[in-house]
């Protein structure tokens, strides 16, 4: 039997809904979320986006060449998506040069170590770490001013369906790969959900 995406999803959705269900984005969405801890997911966001920007670099080095415009699309908008990010920060009088706390450094490290996993694996982990965005800014409802600025840009439409392809993309490679590194995609779904409800948390935790 194959994996794919969707049986993910169902096989595992007490770990997805701990992903994309979260007090952060309850709180976002009730306006009462404090602006320090706000503050601390976008910073720590931001070096997250710069880690997974690479890491989608290294996907495209990893794909067949009939994946290549859904990755260069992706890659596109993380450059729109690291320009935007430094604007908020100035707009809201952020340093961006801080350290990483050990959950965002444990996840790039993560996202590193993917380098050196079949392309399947790699196809995968990109996929669940986009759609946890994509839920989890959208599943709370429509957000007040300025959340929902954040929320729109990983909740958008388009957004759903960019998402839509990175799950065909892992299901046309997961189809064909051997049962071992299905295993090792299934892994990395699960690593991928642990590490989305830790980031979560991480605003909890201000410095
Ligand atoms: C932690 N996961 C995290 N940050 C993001 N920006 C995304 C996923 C999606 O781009």
């Amino acid at each position: 039997m194959t994996i794919t995406c969707k049986l993910l999803l169902e096989n595992h959705a007490q770990d997805w809904q701990e992903a994309t269900v979260h007090p952060f984005l309850e709180q976002c969405q009730l306006g009462i979320i404090k602006p320090q801890q706000f503050n601390t997911w976008l910073m720590q966001d931001y070096l997250f986006v710069v880690e997974f920007t690479r890491m989608v670099g290294r996907v495209l080095a990893s794909a067949p060449p009939e994946h290549f415009d859904v990755i260069l699309g992706g890659l596109a908008a993380l450059k729109d998506e690291l320009n935007w990010f430094q604007e908020k920060a100035t707009q809201r009088q952020l340093n961006l040069n801080i350290k990483k706390q050990p959950t965002c450094r444990e996840y790039c490290e993560y996202m590193q170590s993917l380098a050196d996993k079949p392309y399947p694996v790699q196809a995968t982990a990109f996929w669940a770490i986009e759609l946890a965005y994509n839920q989890g800014w959208q599943l709370p409802g429509k957000m007040p001013t300025p959340y929902n600025e954040f929320a729109q840009r990983w909740g958008n439409t388009d957004f759903t369906k960019y998402v839509k392809l990175l799950s065909q993309q892992a299901d046309e490679v997961l189809e064909t790969a051997q049962e071992d590194i299905q295993k090792q995609a299934e892994e990395s779904f699960l690593i991928v959900a642990k590490f989305e409800h830790n980031f979560w948390q991480m605003a909890f935790h201000t410095a």
